[in-house]
């Protein structure tokens, strides 16, 4: 029997790199779905995120920040999840961040384009936990201002997604702009992604935090084995880097680097999947897997 009074659709985050949005849709859906880091371009995949009561059901989609020249064939696959989210969405949240619009002018066109979409527009202010610390509330007013010029009909929330400030509010005004329908994922479900994504995006995130400069962003994962058992998980996953060099700094100087990654990877993973792990890494090479269609498939993309 159809529930009439049931909600369902899909809202799309989307943002430039490192406002929070991978911050916000893991607050929303109460689980670390989608890694987070200090450094841009940590989300590579467009990544849901579903909530669900009796009365509704709220696919968020998680995406990767907003390139303006995207370099590498993998950037353009990105910036292609990007555009496909304009294309599905029920509801834009579009996130940004508090004091930060002044160098917003290289956007200008992609800003455009967003104005011209005919679905409903939430402009989030994220980090207002900094107004005391980093800020002053005249930068709050300020941000509001120019988001207020730029989008003079959509409504403006600011918002901590680290600190869960707003939250309800956001809430309630989704579900006020959100139409009646059935649920389009069986309820309790809480992300369209496997088991050996999340490991993938553990231990790339683990490599964002240890290591520096181009690294991060060389690096592909791949799990090959994943065998959960009673008590314990054991895993095999392979790290994939272009370069010898890299494989080289991947590794350091006794194996202590990857050792060091191996144990932080470990803690990320059983907090994860609740269970002991096993883990074993080994790193290999592929050369241009960035710019290279094929590699990109066979890693997901
Ligand atoms: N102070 C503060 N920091 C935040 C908040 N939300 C996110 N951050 C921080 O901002 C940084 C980027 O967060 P992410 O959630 O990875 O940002 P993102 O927009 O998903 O970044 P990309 O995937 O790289 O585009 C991290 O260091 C977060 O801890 C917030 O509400 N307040
Ligand atoms: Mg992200």
């Amino acid at each position: 029997m159809i529930n009439h009074k049931h909600k369902s659709g899909f809202v799309n985050i989307i943002g430039f790199p490192n406002v929070g949005k991978s911050t916000l849709i893991n607050s929303l859906v109460g689980e670390n779905i989608s890694i987070i880091t200090n450094k841009p371009q940590t989300t590579r995949h467009r990544i849901l995120g579903i909530i669900d009561q009796y009365d509704y059901q709220i696919i968020f989609s998680d995406t990767p920040g907003i390139m303006i020249k995207p370099i590498y064939f993998m950037q353009k696959i990105m910036m292609q999840y990007v555009k496909k989210s304009f294309k599905d969405a029920d509801i834009i949240l579009f996130i940004t961040e508090i004091g930060k619009f002044n160098l917003l002018n290289k956007y200008l066109s992609f800003l455009k384009f967003l104005k011209e979409q005919k679905i409903p527009i939430l402009i989030l202010i994220n980090k207002i936990d900094k107004i005391g610390v980093v800020y002053s509330e005249n930068m709050l007013y300020d941000t509001i201002n120019y988001w207020n010029n730029f989008f003079p009909n959509s409504e403006i929330l600011p918002i901590s997604a680290l600190k869960n400030i707003n939250q309800d509010l956001l809430l309630n005004k989704i579900l006020d702009l959100l139409s009646n329908g059935p649920p389009y994922y069986p309820k309790g479900i809480l992300s369209d992604r496997s088991e050996r994504f999340f490991v993938n995006e553990i231990i790339r995130e683990k490599i964002f935090l240890m290591y520096k400069k181009e690294i991060p962003y060389s690096v592909e994962i791949s799990t090959k084995k994943f065998k959960n058992g009673k008590n314990s998980i054991h895993i095999d996953s392979s790290i994939y880097v272009e370069r010898n060099s890299q494989k080289g700094i991947l590794i350091g100087k006794k194996g202590n680097s990857i050792n060091k990654l191996g144990y932080f990877s470990i803690k990320g993973i059983e907090n994860f999947f609740s269970k002991k792990i096993w883990l074993r890494l080994n790193v290999k090479i592929c050369k241009n897997w960035r710019s290279n269609y094929k590699k990109l498939q066979n890693f997901g993309y």
